[in-house]
């Protein structure tokens, strides 16, 4: 991403003082289900729904007409958050997207993208972001804990991405409250549902783990739910559904 583009139309400065100025956060964490007594857990599947134009996997997914209309679809179906892909290059997102969806919902939203700086960070929160996304490879120890840091400051949580053990390791020790499992492979971009299982059981019980990637069916969501996610992060399956209320709906029944 051209960072230093970005900053000249907005300054550091400027995104900053944005921040400050938005609505405050709302809280990710509950939504999905989490809760600091683990004892005071319900068992239910929580949704993110993703508006995703295309991938560098796929391509084009769908033609996405109106990214208001398809979140308050999702909403009405029960997401518990929408994310919105702001990537522009490989996943024809863009921040324009993501504000079509802030004005049109009022559950929290995940501003999908790859946090490389603080700016992104702020940038978030200015347009009403309530989650970021941290990817945990991307990322050294003390860049992801200044990231953390951050974005908890900002009253916003973090989807920490990992996808293996030693990730997970990092993820739990710098203390995140939300862990994605990614199961699809970065280098290969295929998708492995097998992964979660051995995953998932490396994370503490007061983290909400939301199992990532290559949700097609009831079947699967049930794959998840058994090896323990309390949340599913789809995509495809639901831009790609002519009726993604009526999909997410059978996912949480
Ligand atoms: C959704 P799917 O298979 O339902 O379309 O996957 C989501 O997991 C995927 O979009 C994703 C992603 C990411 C996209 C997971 N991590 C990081 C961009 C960047």
């Amino acid at each position: 991403i051209d960072l230093d583009a970005r900053r000249s139309i907005r300054s550091q400065s400027q995104i900053e003082t944005d921040a400050t100025l938005a609505a405050p956060a709302l809280d990710a964490y509950a939504a999905l289900g989490g809760n600091t007594d683990p004892g005071a857990r319900d068992a239910a599947m929580r949704v993110i729904s993703e508006v995703k134009r295309k991938s560098p996997s796929k391509g084009e997914l769908a033609e996405i007409g109106s990214p208001a209309d398809l979140a308050r679809a999702y909403a009405a179906g029960g997401a518990s958050v929408i994310s919105v892909l702001t990537e522009e290059r490989r996943f024809g997102g863009s921040l324009a997207d993501f504000d079509a969806v802030r004005a049109a919902v009022d559950i929290p939203l995940l501003r999908k993208d790859f946090t490389v700086d603080a700016y992104q960070i702020h940038e978030a929160r200015a347009h009403g972001a309530d989650l970021i996304l941290l990817i945990v490879a991307a990322l050294d120890d003390a860049q992801l804990r200044e990231f953390l840091d951050l974005t908890h400051a900002l009253g916003m949580n973090a989807l920490v991405e990992t996808h293996t053990e030693e990730e997970i390791a990092r993820a739990v020790k710098l203390g995140s409250k939300i862990i994605g499992v990614n199961v699809r492979n970065l280098k290969t971009l295929e998708v492995d549902r097998g992964n979660f299982a051995r995953l998932a059981e490396n994370i503490p019980s007061d983290v909400v783990i939301v199992a990532e990637s290559g949700v097609r069916d009831v079947a699967d969501v049930e794959h998840y739910a058994t090896h323990g996610a309390d949340a599913i992060l789809v995509g495809e399956a639901l831009v790609k559904d002519n009726d993604p209320r009526a999909a997410i709906e059978r996912f949480i029944d």
